[in-house]
């Protein structure tokens, strides 16, 4: 694990620069540091990585940073054949190389790809071809619980590379009720403490019940829900047309989506709180419109 924090000599070696370019770039705001009673600089592991990100230094040294898993794909990624990152991901989901995924999802953050992005492309290309194994392959079923447990650690990393600023705004959510899966609103907790929302996450077979005391407890002003596993249409409107319902009674937002999201279409119209989203680019994009439009969101 890395360290909580880094000193400049050591963020300087892991992006291969001097050790005063690095203290220079600090002093002139563009890496944020604190100081050691003894008046050293430090610097976060989450300011680090955003550093990386925001300069597209190459990371030389990942191990230093405590993220050595990403030297293992990237050494793979260099390799001729390599193929897309959808297609390099789906190759470590399904042989079952969860240090190589985890590595490989961190490399594309660290490039400066967006958590939505990585959600929407690679993660979901690969899962969804995994989903069609078992139509030719008799072990596709075990290869699928497999690769969904390390898809879920890879996702679980992400999240521990963000810091969600304190005060920022608060929001609740979860895979809808009797719906099993746990990628879906994990995915969407990360996409919101990217987008610099602090995310409770209450997983999969959410009842609305809980996700309300949740919202009431944390102070949530959004909440989100994921609906994957079909259910019949009715049901579904039912059971989202109320917590919508009870939300909006309490100034809070809602948004819901995944893949069986097309049969609320016709309650969008019905509640003015309800948005209706295909990916986690649509999560942000709700996020940004909310913020822009007024103090609210802020309320936290
Ligand atoms: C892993 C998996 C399982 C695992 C889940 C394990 C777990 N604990 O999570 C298990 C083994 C339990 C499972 C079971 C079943 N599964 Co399954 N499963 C999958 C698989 C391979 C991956 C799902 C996943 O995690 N995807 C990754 C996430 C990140 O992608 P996503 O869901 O598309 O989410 C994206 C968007 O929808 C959106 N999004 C999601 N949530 C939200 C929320 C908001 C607010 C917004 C804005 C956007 C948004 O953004 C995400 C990123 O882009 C899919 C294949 C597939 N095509 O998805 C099949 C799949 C969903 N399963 C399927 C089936 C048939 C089943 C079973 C019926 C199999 C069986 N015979 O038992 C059971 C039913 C379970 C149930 N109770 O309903 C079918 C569903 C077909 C259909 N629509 O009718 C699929 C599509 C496989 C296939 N090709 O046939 N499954």
């Amino acid at each position: 694990m890395a360290k909580a924090l880094l000193s400049p000599k050591e963020l300087a070696q892991a992006i291969g620069v001097s050790e005063s370019s690095l203290k220079r770039w600090a002093d002139g705001g563009r890496v944020r540091v604190s100081r050691t009673a003894g008046g050293h600089r430090r610097i976060t592991l989450a300011e680090a990585i955003r550093f990386v990100r925001e300069s597209r230094a190459p990371v030389v040294r990942p191990d230093i940073l405590g993220l050595a898993d990403v030297a293992l794909a990237v050494r793979e990624g260099d390799a001729a054949m390599a193929g897309s990152l959808a297609d390099q991901l789906y190759r470590y989901l399904s042989e079952g190389r969860a240090r190589e995924a985890r590595g490989l999802l961190t490399a594309a953050y660290l490039d400066g790809e967006s958590m939505a992005a990585i959600c929407d492309g690679p993660l979901r290309t690969a899962m969804t071809r995994l989903g069609d194994l078992f139509r030719h392959d008799e072990r596709g079923v075990f290869i699928e619980h497999r690769a969904t447990d390390i898809a879920i650690q890879a996702v679980q990393h992400l999240r521990t590379l963000i810091e969600v600023p304190a005060g920022a705004p608060l929001a609740v959510g979860g895979g809808i009720a009797n719906d099993p899966y746990v990628l879906p609103p994990l995915v969407g907790a990360l996409v919101l403490e990217a987008e610099g929302v602090q995310a409770v996450n209450l997983g999969p077979n959410t009842p609305n019940d809980a996700l309300l005391r949740a919202v009431e407890q944390q102070g949530a002003v959004l909440a989100w829900l994921s609906i994957t596993a079909p259910a019949g249409m009715s049901w579904l409107v039912d059971q989202v047309g109320q917590v919508a319902g009870l939300l909006a009674a309490r100034r809070v937002r809602l948004m819901v989506g995944g893949q069986q999201v097309d049969a609320l279409l016709d309650l969008q119209s019905r509640h003015a709180n309800l948005t209706l989203g295909r990916s986690m680019s649509d999560l942000v994009a709700e996020v940004r419109r909310v913020r822009a439009a007024g103090p609210g969101f802020e309320a936290n």
